[in-house]
């Protein structure tokens, strides 16, 4: 018990500097405190657009008014109110934080509003966790005991450990006896956040978590100086009504316009949520998605001794039994000369019809079960399992292969039971692995147990390359070196350079399509075989996926509600806008940004579980959480009217029921339609109204600066751009993406396992609000690692602390920045010093790059300074740098 306890503590040691003395940082709080409350009470981040009292609405068109009235909308992604934020995420915030402060100091109606963003199922995910714990554990979790978690005596570096499983940490018992304890209760990471034990049982309700989390985050965010207008926040999903119209408005305006469509594809999908597992409802697998390829059925013509033995009792007679490689590269098949399975490996025979029967890993049956592969969805039935090194010697029918009488199952070590079927057919031609398996098995057919012609099949030429001639294989194992399997570096560069020049500049040298080019002719072969029964489609996800369930993802083939990205033409319209209308402050998103569109495509938008909001035609499903949040700055520049309170409870400045936001308003309001009686008498709101709401949306759309750290690059930031693209006039298509990398803190992965973590409320604890901003500012702009040191924050706090006094010191009447006799010269230098760094500063915050701003701004200002002084000072009374 008190190991277990110990181990518990541990998880909220801190890594983090310790602090020597807090005096300074104290009395700086102290006058921030001050200030933060006045901003509060003045309203002074409450941005509005010019009324349309003060500039008639039509008197002048939107551009001209925003050339006349400069302003600055900047916005990052809203928080997910699973918890509050940490100092990664105040990294992103403080983007725009500084571009807003910097506009607004320039003169401009600088916008920076936040909501929260709740939909999907992180929130719903851990709320049914906590349900079941307190089933098992009751209210207060008294039930729980801590000694049944120890799992497993742990010789694994605490590094390596946390990488694999970073719920995991060590407890320690007396020195030498280390074990290792999983926090896999929902109710350990509530208490290892923060929140009282006797609170925790509230959190199994959904809607706890919007009521908790949003105050906390503003009371964070507002600590950090942050000039936010909240008046115009929410929580999404329909526990916000007014969200809620948005949302459906915008689903129905796109399916209108077929951007949202509906047909059978392939998702990544948890057989344990029964539904589709996108992005947000990931441990593990971020942007990955469904790899499609071609299975192959090589039936068993006749059984090695062992298989036989074993499938004898436990399979009918007139069984049909397929080996099903799964492959990239159909148009090869003419050149198959084996098949693999790994000797270690166990398969499953599973029934797929009444005569049909497939040899294959559980995992790929898994994934075919949803694929309609199967006879009945979702339905595995195994007949028997079998190791593979027990089916090798069996003969099979490659369909295709040039082989007519049949080839044989061979071993091959380098099978991985992670991918397709873990069954490989041998095109030893075109396949570097193949190739040097295929030599290896027949120089030690001994040692692997099989006859030494059956490794030896002829190897026919099937596709003709110009650089690597019509045997790829074997001559890039040759050119390459490549001695044995095991050769895995040398391999990989060869199946690279094999699949490249095959793919792109091969031709088929055999078969129905003899002369064309691979790239054309590799869909008719696959669809030739698929036609005459000899292959079907296969898609699992290209790298593993787990579900906030814990559930180990597969590839379903549903009916769904798609967003269509990827469209050509949509496609086409985002590239243009990318290379010509949108900023992106650094050439690696740019990059990134092309590569994603050229690679993203359909998009599954609705959800049978979860947080959101229904979808209008079809309210069995929900709009899923990346794609309610692709247009909602644009919701921010009306929220205030609509709403006072995050709930959408409080009506806001002008008095309108949720139920009169009608797709036609948010249109005219949108600038998609003009206004006309239909809309006043329908949505019964008043004429001027509207006519408010709408130039308060063409006053601070465009969106100057969308910020978010590059994980949301593949999705939500290219979704954000596609979805403004397809819905608003192209006057208010974003002008700005700006990307950050991930923060580390004090040079190493931030990580609350290890300790080596702050949230953003203890950061500004710890250095207050200024020295804290100053370390985000100096901790880098680029879209690689970000690093924030405490070390930088500390020693600000010094520095701004001097600075203070100083300038108190400088602004009473008696006294004087010189000591020395008066000094043309060193006036001169000063004054031009502080003149260039001011230019400086002012170019780097335009081209948000803050780090150089600091340096000029304050570090090298402060330098010049000192100089300044010591340069001026008699002799005698030379001064210490107050730097
Ligand atoms: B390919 P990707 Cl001619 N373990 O098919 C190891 N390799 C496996 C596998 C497994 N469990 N399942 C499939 N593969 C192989 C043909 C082929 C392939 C040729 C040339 C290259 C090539 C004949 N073997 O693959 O990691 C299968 O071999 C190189 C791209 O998903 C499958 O296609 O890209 C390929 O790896 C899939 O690998």
């Amino acid at each position: 018990m008190a190991d277990a306890a110990k181990a518990m503590e541990s998880l909220s040691v801190s890594k983090t500097k310790e602090l020597k003395g807090t005096e300074k940082r104290d009395s700086l709080i102290a006058i921030e405190k001050k200030y933060q409350k006045k901003w509060a009470e003045d309203g002074v981040f409450h941005t509005d657009a010019p009324t349309t009292d003060e500039v008639p609405l039509h008197s002048i068109s939107p551009s001209e008014l925003r050339e006349k009235y400069p302003k600055f909308f900047g916005s990052s992604a809203y928080p997910y109110m699973n918890g509050t934020m940490h100092a990664g995420h105040a990294l992103t915030v403080s983007k725009v934080e500084f571009s807003a402060g910097v506009a607004r100091m320039s003169g401009k109606r600088a916008l920076f509003p936040m909501g929260f963003h709740c939909t999907g199922m992180p929130i719903k995910a851990c709320a049914d966790k906590l349900v079941k714990e307190i089933e098992m554990f009751g209210k207060d979790f008294a039930g729980y005991d801590p000694d049944a978690e120890i799992v497993e005596e742990s010789p694994k570096p605490a590094a390596k450990q946390a990488k694999e499983d970073p719920t995991k940490f060590k407890a320690t018992k007396g020195k030498a006896n280390a074990k290792t304890i999983k926090a896999k209760y929902q109710f350990q990471i509530m208490k290892s956040i923060g929140i009282p034990v006797e609170e925790i049982h509230k959190f199994a309700e959904s809607s706890h978590w919007l009521q908790y989390f949003p105050p906390l985050t503003i009371r964070d965010l507002t600590d950090f100086g942050c000039r936010i207008d909240w008046r115009r926040t929410f929580v999404t999903t329909d526990a916000n009504p007014y969200y809620d119209a948005f949302v459906r408005w915008q689903m129905n305006r796109l399916k209108e316009l077929k951007k949202i469509k509906f047909g059978k594809r392939y998702t990544i999908y948890s057989i344990k949520d029964r539904q589709p597992c996108m992005d947000h409802d990931r441990s593990e697998g971020e942007a990955v998605n469904p790899q499609e390829y071609t299975a192959l059925k090589l039936k068993v013509l006749e059984w090695s001794e062992k298989a036989a033995e074993q499938v004898k009792s436990q399979l009918p007679a007139n069984a049909n039994v397929f080996l099903v490689p799964a492959t990239l590269r159909p148009e090869t098949m003419y050149g198959q000369t084996c098949c693999f399975v790994g000797p270690k490996l166990t398969y499953g025979i599973f029934k797929v019809n009444e005569t049909d029967y497939f040899l294959i890993t559980e995992r790929a049956a898994r994934n075919m079960a949803y694929q309609g592969v199967f006879a009945q969805e979702g339905v595995i039935e195994k007949v028997m399992e079998i190791v593979g090194s027990d089916v090798v010697g069996t003969l099979v029918d490659a369909p295709l292969s040039l082989h007519k009488n049949g080839v044989r199952v061979l071993p091959m070590d380098t099978v991985l039971p992670t991918k397709g079927t873990g069954v490989v057919t041998s095109v030893p031609s075109d396949s570097p692995d193949d190739f040097a398996t295929v030599t290896d098995l027949a120089k030690k057919a001994d040692y692997y147990g099989i006859q030494k012609e059956w490794a030896e099949l002829e190897i026919f030429p099937i596709i003709d390359t110009p650089s690597y001639g019509d045997l790829c294989a074997p001559f890039l194992v040759k050119q390459l070196k490549i001695a044995s399997p095991k050769d895995t570096k040398q391999l990989e560069e060869a199946k690279e350079l094999a699949y490249k020049e095959g793919f792109y500049q091969g031709i088929l040298k055999v078969g129905n399509y003899k002369g064309e080019k691979v790239e054309i002719a590799k869909p008719k072969v696959r669809a030739d075989m698929i036609a005459a029964g000899q292959a079907f489609a296969y898609s699992e996800p290209e790298r593993k996926v787990v579900s906030r369930s814990g559930d180990d993802c597969i590839v379903s083939l549903m009916d769904q509600w798609y967003l269509d990205y990827g469209e050509e033409s949509w496609k086409q319209t985002a590239l243009d806008w990318v290379d010509n209308g949108l900023d992106t402050f650094s050439i690696d998103t740019k990059n990134a940004l092309e590569g994603v569109l050229n690679w993203l495509n359909q998009w599954a938008c609705a959800r049978s579980f979860g947080l959101g909001t229904k979808l209008p035609w079809d309210p069995q499903f929900i709009v899923e959480s990346l794609s309610d949040s692709t247009i909602y700055m644009s919701y921010y520049t009306v929220a205030h009217f609509l709403h006072s309170d995050l709930f959408g409870t409080k009506r806001g400045l002008f008095d309108i029921a949720a139920d009169q936001m009608t797709d036609d308003v948010w249109d005219y309001i949108f600038c998609r339609r003009d206004l006309d009686d239909s809309i006043l008498s329908e949505s019964k709101i008043s004429r001027a109204n509207l006519e408010s709401m709408r130039r308060e949306f063409e006053y601070f759309y465009p969106v100057d600066m969308r910020v978010s750290g590059k994980d949301l690059l593949p999705n939500h930031l290219t979704f954000f751009l596609y979805v403004h693209l397809a819905m608003f006039p192209k006057e208010y298509w974003p002008r700005g993406i700006r990307v950050n990398g991930h923060l580390t803190l004090n040079g190493e992965k931030m990580s609350k396992s290890t300790g080596n973590f702050l949230t953003l409320q203890e950061l500004v604890a710890k250095f207050g609000s200024d020295a804290s901003r100053i370390a985000m500012a100096d901790a880098g702009d680029g879209i690689g690692d970000c690093n924030l040191e405490e070390d930088v924050a500390d020693n600000n706090v010094v520095r701004l602390y001097n600075l203070r006094e100083w300038c108190e010191e400088m602004s009473r009447p008696e006294a004087a920045l010189r000591d020395g006799a008066v000094n043309d010269f060193q006036d001169a230098l000063f004054i031009n010093d502080m003149n260039a760094m001011a230019r400086e500063s002012i170019e780097q915050y335009k081209q948000t790059n803050f780090k150089l701003a600091l340096k000029s701004g304050l570090y090298e200002l402060i330098a010049a300074r000192d100089f300044y002084r010591e340069a001026c000072a008699a002799p005698c009374r030379c001064r210490p740098s107050l730097g």
